[in-house]
């Protein structure tokens, strides 16, 4: 699991605004209302995303605090119209401020997790499958319709897979592709999905990518076209420079504020309790 470093996410904040844009440009909609597909929530939840504050809790255990963490978690969930609040103090202390400040929710990260939960409700979210669910749903949203079309998801471990499982819900066929197979086995006879037995052949099989692994420049300019499209929540970034160069405007990339908001969507849906489908929807 990769370690968020101060450098991946310095100006966050700052460029928050900018990214939602360029998210707009790329898939028709926004961090929030992507982050609410992820959630299949229908857009209108949106109005009711708290009604609580949410303390951002800084966690100094194991490597300790990431400078700006905290700060770019409450601005994002800021963004996404949230009452957000970084407490004074971390760990256990911060807990306890958060509860006597009167939040409803709490956000906090160590080393291996990365959760956000709902104090009335017990509800629970996780990072990594989120961000899958998050990118997966901005993939969707910008291929338009993925009935009978192929997705290439290179890495198949908590956020791969829980991508695969969001794409294959809006019909699309997978391949998948991992270094280590024991990851891939389970899919091998799984209709709709297809194990690839090299990076070469996941690659060929699909113009549309979902770039789930740790390594660094995994799809090169050479493996895309006009009609590639990548979502890739991958740090280091799964791209080759020369791909972002060139094909940038096709690459769905961000280090954190996607997974936030897919998070927190998730979070305000589950703590409704509330199941969206065709037929049943609130708002
Ligand atoms: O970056 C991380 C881990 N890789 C968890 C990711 C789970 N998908 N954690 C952030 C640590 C934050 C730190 N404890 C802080 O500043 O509070």
């Amino acid at each position: 699991m990769t370690r968020l470093r101060e450098e991946d996410i310095a100006g966050i904040e700052a460029r928050l605004v900018r990214h939602d844009a360029e998210l707009r440009r790329q898939t028709g909609a926004g961090l929030r209302d992507i982050a609410l597909c992820a959630a299949s929530a229908p857009r209108r939840f949106a109005r009711q995303l708290q009604d609580r504050p949410v303390a951002v809790l800084p966690v100094t255990t194991g490597q300790g605090i990431i400078g700006g963490f905290s700060e770019s978690v409450r601005g994002i969930l800021a963004f996404l119209g949230m009452d957000a609040f970084v407490t004074q103090r971390p760990d256990v202390a911060g807990l306890v401020e958060a509860v006597e400040s009167g939040a409803g929710q709490v956000f906090l990260a160590d080393d291996d997790t990365c959760t956000m939960l709902d104090f009335a409700s017990h509800a629970t979210v996780e990072n990594s499958a989120a961000t899958g669910r998050g990118f997966a749903a901005a993939l969707a949203l910008a291929a338009g319709d993925l009935r009978g079309r192929t997705v290439t998801v290179l890495g198949a471990g908590i956020v791969g897979r829980s991508a695969a499982a969001y794409l294959r819900d809006c019909g699309a066929d997978l391949v998948l592709y991992d270094t280590d197979e024991t990851r891939t086995a389970p899919f091998s006879h799984r209709p709709h999905f297809a194990v690839a037995r090299s990076l070469r052949e996941a690659l060929d099989a699909s113009n549309l990518y979902f770039e789930a692994t740790t390594a660094r420049g995994t799809i090169d300019v050479s493996d895309m076209d006009e009609e590639t499209l990548v979502a890739a929540p991958g740090i280091p970034l799964g791209v080759t420079d020369a791909a972002l160069a060139r094909y940038g405007a096709h690459i769905i990339h961000d280090p954190l504020e996607l997974g936030v908001a897919a998070m927190a969507c998730e979070l305000q849906v589950a703590a409704a309790g509330v199941l969206f489908d065709e037929n049943k929807k609130i708002g």
